[in-house]
Protein backbone atom coordinates (compact mmCIF):
# COMPACT_ATOMS: atom_id res chain seq x y z
CA UNK A 1 0.00 0.00 0.00
CA UNK A 2 1.08 3.68 -1.04
CA UNK A 3 2.11 5.48 2.29
CA UNK A 4 1.27 9.12 2.77
CA UNK A 5 4.53 10.70 1.39
CA UNK A 6 3.93 8.87 -2.03
CA UNK A 7 2.22 10.50 -5.05
CA UNK A 8 1.35 9.72 -8.39
CA UNK A 9 2.25 12.61 -10.38
CA UNK A 10 0.68 15.46 -11.50
CA UNK A 11 -2.30 15.45 -9.05
CA UNK A 12 -1.12 18.75 -7.86
CA UNK A 13 0.27 17.58 -4.65
CA UNK A 14 3.80 17.16 -5.66
CA UNK A 15 6.22 19.12 -4.53
CA UNK A 16 6.63 19.82 -7.68
CA UNK A 17 4.19 21.86 -9.45
CA UNK A 18 4.43 20.43 -13.21
CA UNK A 19 5.97 16.90 -13.07
CA UNK A 20 7.25 15.80 -16.63
CA UNK A 21 6.24 19.31 -18.22
CA UNK A 22 9.10 21.69 -19.49
CA UNK A 23 9.20 25.58 -20.66
CA UNK A 24 8.85 24.01 -24.03
CA UNK A 25 5.50 22.09 -23.54
CA UNK A 26 1.96 23.53 -24.49
CA UNK A 27 -0.13 24.13 -21.07
CA UNK A 28 -3.66 25.31 -21.69
CA UNK A 29 -5.59 25.64 -18.05
CA UNK A 30 -9.32 25.18 -17.46
CA UNK A 31 -11.28 27.19 -15.16
CA UNK A 32 -14.70 28.24 -14.48
CA UNK A 33 -17.47 27.84 -11.24
CA UNK A 34 -17.83 24.71 -9.56
CA UNK A 35 -19.79 21.83 -11.94
CA UNK A 36 -19.21 24.13 -14.84
CA UNK A 37 -17.79 21.14 -16.88
CA UNK A 38 -13.97 22.09 -16.47
CA UNK A 39 -12.80 18.45 -15.43
CA UNK A 40 -15.59 17.43 -18.26
CA UNK A 41 -13.75 19.31 -20.75
CA UNK A 42 -10.66 17.71 -20.13
CA UNK A 43 -11.85 14.32 -19.93
CA UNK A 44 -12.50 14.07 -23.54
CA UNK A 45 -8.98 14.88 -24.39
CA UNK A 46 -7.16 13.07 -21.49
CA UNK A 47 -7.99 9.68 -19.79
CA UNK A 48 -6.64 11.18 -16.19
CA UNK A 49 -8.89 14.27 -15.42
CA UNK A 50 -12.12 12.75 -13.03
CA UNK A 51 -15.52 14.59 -13.76
CA UNK A 52 -18.08 14.86 -11.27
CA UNK A 53 -21.72 13.61 -10.53
CA UNK A 54 -22.96 15.14 -7.79
CA UNK A 55 -23.43 19.16 -6.62
CA UNK A 56 -20.76 18.74 -4.39
CA UNK A 57 -16.93 19.69 -5.59
CA UNK A 58 -15.27 17.07 -7.09
CA UNK A 59 -12.17 18.69 -8.36
CA UNK A 60 -10.25 20.43 -5.06
CA UNK A 61 -6.70 20.57 -6.13
CA UNK A 62 -5.09 21.62 -9.19
CA UNK A 63 -3.97 18.73 -11.56
CA UNK A 64 -1.91 17.93 -14.81
CA UNK A 65 -3.54 16.49 -17.92
CA UNK A 66 -1.40 15.08 -20.42
CA UNK A 67 -3.82 15.28 -22.97
CA UNK A 68 -3.66 14.59 -27.08
CA UNK A 69 -5.64 17.00 -29.03
CA UNK A 70 -5.57 15.84 -32.64
CA UNK A 71 -2.27 15.20 -33.28
CA UNK A 72 -0.61 17.31 -30.71
CA UNK A 73 0.30 16.59 -27.09
CA UNK A 74 -0.15 19.36 -24.85
CA UNK A 75 -1.14 19.69 -20.69
CA UNK A 76 -4.03 20.41 -19.94
CA UNK A 77 -4.83 22.14 -16.05
CA UNK A 78 -7.80 21.25 -14.19
CA UNK A 79 -8.62 24.16 -11.47
CA UNK A 80 -11.13 24.22 -8.42
CA UNK A 81 -13.42 26.91 -8.89
CA UNK A 82 -14.43 29.50 -6.11
CA UNK A 83 -17.29 28.99 -4.27
CA UNK A 84 -16.06 25.46 -3.40
CA UNK A 85 -17.83 23.08 -1.36
CA UNK A 86 -15.41 22.43 1.52
CA UNK A 87 -12.91 25.16 0.82
CA UNK A 88 -12.91 29.33 1.70
CA UNK A 89 -12.05 31.20 -1.47
CA UNK A 90 -8.61 32.05 0.12
CA UNK A 91 -7.71 28.02 0.50
CA UNK A 92 -8.72 27.76 -3.28
CA UNK A 93 -6.49 31.42 -4.51
CA UNK A 94 -3.50 29.97 -2.35
CA UNK A 95 -3.47 26.95 -4.27
CA UNK A 96 -4.09 28.62 -7.92
CA UNK A 97 -1.73 31.55 -6.68
CA UNK A 98 1.18 28.65 -5.15
CA UNK A 99 1.03 26.73 -8.60
CA UNK A 100 1.26 29.87 -11.12
CA UNK A 101 3.92 31.09 -9.05
CA UNK A 102 6.12 27.25 -9.22
CA UNK A 103 5.08 27.46 -12.85
CA UNK A 104 6.34 31.02 -13.05
CA UNK A 105 9.35 30.40 -11.83
CA UNK A 106 10.04 26.52 -13.58
CA UNK A 107 9.88 29.24 -16.81
CA UNK A 108 6.61 27.20 -17.98
CA UNK A 109 4.03 29.42 -19.38
CA UNK A 110 0.37 29.23 -20.01
CA UNK A 111 -0.56 28.92 -23.78
CA UNK A 112 -4.03 30.46 -22.93
CA UNK A 113 -7.17 29.43 -20.74
CA UNK A 114 -10.21 28.10 -21.74
CA UNK A 115 -12.88 29.78 -18.97
CA UNK A 116 -16.73 27.70 -18.96
CA UNK A 117 -19.65 29.34 -17.74
CA UNK A 118 -22.94 27.58 -17.29
CA UNK A 119 -24.83 29.11 -20.30
CA UNK A 120 -28.13 29.13 -17.52
CA UNK A 121 -26.43 31.24 -15.38
CA UNK A 122 -26.27 34.93 -15.52
CA UNK A 123 -27.23 36.54 -11.76
CA UNK A 124 -25.10 39.34 -11.02
CA UNK A 125 -23.88 38.41 -7.43
CA UNK A 126 -23.86 34.35 -8.07
CA UNK A 127 -21.02 32.12 -7.54
CA UNK A 128 -20.55 32.37 -11.61
CA UNK A 129 -20.36 35.76 -11.62
CA UNK A 130 -17.84 35.56 -8.53
CA UNK A 131 -15.67 33.22 -10.42
CA UNK A 132 -15.34 35.64 -13.58
CA UNK A 133 -14.15 38.33 -10.56
CA UNK A 134 -11.96 36.13 -9.56
CA UNK A 135 -11.04 35.32 -12.81
CA UNK A 136 -10.78 38.71 -14.40
CA UNK A 137 -8.04 40.08 -11.40
CA UNK A 138 -5.82 36.79 -11.73
CA UNK A 139 -5.16 37.02 -15.38
CA UNK A 140 -5.03 40.71 -15.84
CA UNK A 141 -5.32 41.84 -19.68
CA UNK A 142 -2.30 41.26 -21.59
CA UNK A 143 -3.22 37.52 -22.10
CA UNK A 144 -6.84 38.06 -23.04
CA UNK A 145 -5.89 36.92 -26.27
CA UNK A 146 -5.34 33.70 -25.86
CA UNK A 147 -8.91 33.30 -23.42
CA UNK A 148 -11.81 31.56 -24.61
CA UNK A 149 -14.73 32.03 -23.32
CA UNK A 150 -16.89 29.13 -22.94
CA UNK A 151 -20.58 28.32 -22.54
CA UNK A 152 -21.60 24.79 -21.40
CA UNK A 153 -24.92 22.85 -21.01
CA UNK A 154 -26.69 23.85 -23.80
CA UNK A 155 -28.81 21.14 -23.69
CA UNK A 156 -30.18 22.40 -19.96
CA UNK A 157 -31.75 25.31 -21.73
CA UNK A 158 -34.04 26.33 -24.75
CA UNK A 159 -31.84 27.17 -27.49
CA UNK A 160 -33.55 30.62 -28.10
CA UNK A 161 -33.01 31.56 -24.57
CA UNK A 162 -29.98 30.21 -24.15
CA UNK A 163 -28.59 32.35 -27.39
CA UNK A 164 -30.40 35.25 -25.85
CA UNK A 165 -28.28 34.29 -22.58
CA UNK A 166 -25.23 34.25 -24.93
CA UNK A 167 -25.88 37.48 -26.31
CA UNK A 168 -26.26 39.09 -22.89
CA UNK A 169 -22.91 37.86 -21.87
CA UNK A 170 -21.32 39.36 -24.79
CA UNK A 171 -23.28 42.45 -24.48
CA UNK A 172 -22.48 43.81 -21.20
CA UNK A 173 -19.40 44.58 -20.17
CA UNK A 174 -19.14 43.23 -16.49
CA UNK A 175 -20.07 40.06 -18.05
CA UNK A 176 -17.51 39.33 -20.65
CA UNK A 177 -17.66 42.93 -23.18
CA UNK A 178 -14.82 44.10 -21.51
CA UNK A 179 -12.92 40.93 -21.94
CA UNK A 180 -13.99 40.54 -25.02
CA UNK A 181 -12.95 43.76 -26.52
CA UNK A 182 -9.27 43.17 -25.30
CA UNK A 183 -9.17 40.15 -27.62
CA UNK A 184 -11.02 37.44 -25.56
CA UNK A 185 -12.95 34.66 -27.87
CA UNK A 186 -16.52 33.51 -27.32
CA UNK A 187 -17.12 29.98 -28.48
CA UNK A 188 -19.27 27.31 -27.76
CA UNK A 189 -19.12 24.17 -25.73
CA UNK A 190 -22.09 22.68 -26.80
CA UNK A 191 -21.05 19.09 -29.04
CA UNK A 192 -18.53 17.24 -26.57
CA UNK A 193 -15.05 16.53 -28.13
CA UNK A 194 -16.14 18.32 -31.52
CA UNK A 195 -16.69 21.59 -29.91
CA UNK A 196 -13.77 21.00 -27.55
CA UNK A 197 -11.16 20.50 -30.18
CA UNK A 198 -12.32 23.58 -31.77
CA UNK A 199 -12.05 25.78 -28.22
CA UNK A 200 -8.00 23.92 -27.91
CA UNK A 201 -7.30 24.86 -31.78
CA UNK A 202 -8.22 28.06 -31.13
CA UNK A 203 -5.58 28.93 -28.12
CA UNK A 204 -2.99 26.48 -30.44
CA UNK A 205 -3.76 28.80 -33.44
CA UNK A 206 -2.60 31.55 -31.38
CA UNK A 207 0.90 30.39 -30.82
CA UNK A 208 1.48 32.66 -27.72
CA UNK A 209 2.30 32.07 -24.20
CA UNK A 210 0.65 34.19 -21.50
CA UNK A 211 2.29 35.66 -18.16
CA UNK A 212 -0.87 36.31 -15.80
CA UNK A 213 -1.57 39.25 -13.60
CA UNK A 214 -1.19 37.62 -10.43
CA UNK A 215 2.37 35.92 -11.44
CA UNK A 216 3.67 39.16 -12.01
CA UNK A 217 2.26 40.74 -8.78
CA UNK A 218 3.75 38.10 -6.70
CA UNK A 219 7.33 37.81 -8.62
CA UNK A 220 7.78 41.60 -7.69
CA UNK A 221 7.00 41.18 -4.07
CA UNK A 222 3.72 41.29 -3.53
CA UNK A 223 2.16 39.37 -0.71
CA UNK A 224 -1.14 37.41 -1.98
CA UNK A 225 -3.52 39.68 -0.13
CA UNK A 226 -1.62 42.91 -1.92
CA UNK A 227 -2.67 41.47 -5.59
CA UNK A 228 -5.71 42.20 -7.22
CA UNK A 229 -7.16 38.74 -6.96
CA UNK A 230 -6.02 38.69 -3.10
CA UNK A 231 -7.97 42.00 -2.85
CA UNK A 232 -10.87 40.46 -4.51
CA UNK A 233 -11.47 38.55 -1.58
CA UNK A 234 -10.30 40.42 1.20
CA UNK A 235 -13.15 42.41 0.05
CA UNK A 236 -15.50 39.68 0.25
CA UNK A 237 -13.88 38.84 3.89
CA UNK A 238 -14.98 42.54 4.63
CA UNK A 239 -18.10 42.78 3.23
CA UNK A 240 -18.64 39.08 5.39
CA UNK A 241 -17.10 40.40 8.21
CA UNK A 242 -19.51 43.96 8.46
CA UNK A 243 -22.66 41.42 7.76
CA UNK A 244 -21.37 38.93 11.22
CA UNK A 245 -20.62 42.23 12.85
CA UNK A 246 -24.89 43.42 12.07
CA UNK A 247 -25.58 40.04 13.04
CA UNK A 248 -23.76 39.86 16.28
CA UNK A 249 -25.24 43.29 17.57
CA UNK A 250 -28.39 41.80 16.59
CA UNK A 251 -28.37 38.66 18.58
CA UNK A 252 -26.76 40.74 21.23
CA UNK A 253 -30.06 42.70 21.53
CA UNK A 254 -32.10 39.33 21.41
CA UNK A 255 -30.17 38.04 24.37
CA UNK A 256 -31.11 41.04 27.06
CA UNK A 257 -34.41 40.59 25.23
CA UNK A 258 -34.35 36.61 26.45
CA UNK A 259 -32.74 37.54 29.63
CA UNK A 260 -35.82 40.37 30.75
CA UNK A 261 -38.50 37.86 29.58
CA UNK A 262 -36.47 35.10 31.74
CA UNK A 263 -36.87 32.70 28.08
CA UNK A 264 -34.02 30.21 29.25
CA UNK A 265 -35.16 27.87 25.95
CA UNK A 266 -34.30 31.24 23.36
CA UNK A 267 -31.51 32.07 25.47
CA UNK A 268 -29.72 28.60 24.71
CA UNK A 269 -30.77 28.67 21.07
CA UNK A 270 -29.30 32.30 20.86
CA UNK A 271 -25.85 31.01 22.71
CA UNK A 272 -25.69 28.50 20.16
CA UNK A 273 -26.21 31.17 17.27
CA UNK A 274 -23.77 33.27 18.44
CA UNK A 275 -20.85 30.75 18.95
CA UNK A 276 -21.12 29.62 15.52
CA UNK A 277 -21.14 32.89 14.27
CA UNK A 278 -18.44 33.42 16.38
CA UNK A 279 -16.57 31.03 14.90
CA UNK A 280 -17.38 32.14 11.46
CA UNK A 281 -15.84 35.71 12.15
CA UNK A 282 -12.76 34.07 13.43
CA UNK A 283 -12.32 31.48 10.58
CA UNK A 284 -13.09 35.35 8.25
CA UNK A 285 -10.01 36.50 10.30
CA UNK A 286 -8.04 33.40 9.51
CA UNK A 287 -8.30 33.23 5.94
CA UNK A 288 -7.30 37.14 5.79
CA UNK A 289 -3.85 36.46 7.81
CA UNK A 290 -3.06 33.84 5.23
CA UNK A 291 -3.26 35.98 2.48
CA UNK A 292 -0.78 37.81 3.95
CA UNK A 293 1.97 35.65 2.74
CA UNK A 294 4.86 36.51 -0.27
CA UNK A 295 5.61 33.61 -2.92
CA UNK A 296 8.27 31.87 -0.51
CA UNK A 297 5.90 31.77 2.39
CA UNK A 298 3.07 30.45 0.53
CA UNK A 299 5.39 27.59 -0.89
CA UNK A 300 6.15 26.63 2.72
CA UNK A 301 3.01 26.76 4.18
CA UNK A 302 1.83 24.93 1.11
CA UNK A 303 4.00 22.17 1.45
CA UNK A 304 3.16 21.93 5.07
CA UNK A 305 -0.67 21.98 4.29
CA UNK A 306 0.00 19.35 1.27
CA UNK A 307 1.66 17.17 3.69
CA UNK A 308 -0.85 17.39 6.32
CA UNK A 309 -3.87 16.43 3.95
CA UNK A 310 -1.98 13.65 2.75
CA UNK A 311 -1.59 11.99 5.81
CA UNK A 312 -5.24 12.75 6.57
CA UNK A 313 -6.10 10.82 3.54
CA UNK A 314 -3.71 8.13 4.29
CA UNK A 315 -5.23 7.85 8.12
CA UNK A 316 -9.15 8.07 6.00
CA UNK A 317 -7.71 5.09 3.92
CA UNK A 318 -6.37 3.47 6.81
CA UNK A 319 -9.52 3.80 8.38
CA UNK A 320 -11.78 2.51 5.58
CA UNK A 321 -9.42 -0.09 5.32
CA UNK A 322 -10.31 -1.17 8.82
CA UNK A 323 -14.01 -0.88 8.52
CA UNK A 324 -14.16 -3.21 5.06
CA UNK A 325 -11.72 -5.61 6.82
CA UNK A 326 -14.13 -5.44 10.29
CA UNK A 327 -17.50 -5.92 8.30
CA UNK A 328 -15.89 -8.79 6.18
CA UNK A 329 -14.73 -10.66 9.06
CA UNK A 330 -18.41 -10.03 10.52
CA UNK A 331 -20.11 -11.45 7.84
CA UNK A 332 -17.82 -14.13 7.56
CA UNK A 333 -18.54 -14.97 11.25
CA UNK A 334 -22.28 -14.33 10.22
CA UNK A 335 -22.43 -16.53 7.47
CA UNK A 336 -20.45 -19.67 9.61
CA UNK A 337 -23.35 -18.80 12.55
CA UNK A 338 -26.15 -19.54 10.07
CA UNK A 339 -24.58 -22.55 8.52
CA UNK A 340 -24.14 -23.88 11.81
CA UNK A 341 -27.59 -23.15 12.88
CA UNK A 342 -29.09 -24.87 9.75
CA UNK A 343 -26.94 -28.17 10.36
CA UNK A 344 -28.14 -28.05 14.19
CA UNK A 345 -31.95 -27.42 12.81
CA UNK A 346 -31.11 -30.33 9.89
CA UNK A 347 -29.55 -32.69 12.79
CA UNK A 348 -32.73 -31.41 15.11
CA UNK A 349 -34.98 -32.66 12.07
CA UNK A 350 -33.62 -35.70 11.58
CA UNK A 351 -33.80 -36.31 15.53
CA UNK A 352 -37.37 -36.08 15.74
CA UNK A 353 -38.24 -38.14 12.39
CA UNK A 354 -35.84 -40.92 13.54
CA UNK A 355 -38.11 -41.20 17.11
CA UNK A 356 -41.11 -40.65 14.69
CA UNK A 357 -39.96 -43.95 12.76
CA UNK A 358 -38.88 -45.81 15.86
CA UNK A 359 -42.49 -44.85 17.59
CA UNK A 360 -44.31 -46.17 14.14
CA UNK A 361 -42.37 -49.60 14.50
CA UNK A 362 -43.23 -50.07 17.81
CA UNK A 363 -46.69 -49.30 17.47
CA UNK A 364 -46.73 -51.75 14.60
CA UNK A 365 -45.10 -54.52 16.52
CA UNK A 366 -47.18 -53.95 19.66
CA UNK A 367 -50.88 -52.63 18.73
CA UNK A 368 -52.16 -52.44 22.18
CA UNK A 369 -54.78 -54.18 23.93
CA UNK A 370 -57.37 -55.42 21.65
CA UNK A 371 -61.03 -54.35 22.67
CA UNK A 372 -63.25 -57.34 22.07
CA UNK A 373 -66.97 -55.56 21.59
N1 LIG B 1 -25.69 18.65 -19.86
C1 LIG B 1 -24.40 18.86 -19.69
N2 LIG B 1 -23.78 18.34 -18.60
C2 LIG B 1 -22.47 18.59 -18.43
C3 LIG B 1 -21.71 19.36 -19.36
N3 LIG B 1 -20.45 19.43 -18.91
C4 LIG B 1 -20.43 18.75 -17.75
N4 LIG B 1 -21.62 18.24 -17.46
C5 LIG B 1 -21.99 17.46 -16.27
O1 LIG B 1 -21.91 18.34 -15.14
C6 LIG B 1 -21.40 17.66 -13.99
C7 LIG B 1 -20.17 18.37 -13.44
O2 LIG B 1 -19.13 18.30 -14.40
P1 LIG B 1 -17.59 18.37 -13.99
O3 LIG B 1 -16.82 18.21 -15.26
O4 LIG B 1 -17.26 17.46 -12.88
O5 LIG B 1 -17.49 19.85 -13.46
P2 LIG B 1 -16.21 20.59 -12.86
O6 LIG B 1 -16.21 21.96 -13.41
O7 LIG B 1 -14.99 19.78 -13.07
O8 LIG B 1 -16.60 20.64 -11.32
P3 LIG B 1 -15.62 20.80 -10.06
O9 LIG B 1 -14.58 19.77 -10.19
O10 LIG B 1 -16.53 20.56 -8.90
O11 LIG B 1 -15.09 22.19 -10.07
C8 LIG B 1 -21.11 16.23 -14.45
O12 LIG B 1 -22.21 15.44 -14.08
C9 LIG B 1 -21.02 16.33 -15.95
O13 LIG B 1 -21.40 15.14 -16.58
C10 LIG B 1 -22.41 19.90 -20.51
O14 LIG B 1 -21.85 20.60 -21.36
N5 LIG B 1 -23.74 19.61 -20.61
MG1 LIG C 1 -13.68 18.94 -11.78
Amino acid sequence: MAGPTENAAGDGLDASPMPNVGPDDIVIAVMGVTGVGKSTFIAHFSKTAKAGDGLESCTSNVSIHPARVGNRDIFLIDTPGFDDTYRSDTDVLREVADWLNQSFQANIQLAGIVYLHRIQDNRVGGSSMKNLRMFKQLCGENGLSCVVLATTMWSMVPRDQAEQREQELINKPEFWGRLISKGSQVLRQDNGVESATKIIEYILSKQKRITLKIQEEMASGKALGETSAGQEVEADIERLTKKHKEEMTWLKQEMQEAIRKKDYESQQEIKAIRAELAAKMNKAQEDRQRLEVNIEELRQQRISEVQKEREQAYQRDLEHQRVMMESKANLATLQAKKELEAQLLEARLKQQYADAEIQRLRDEKDPGPCIVM
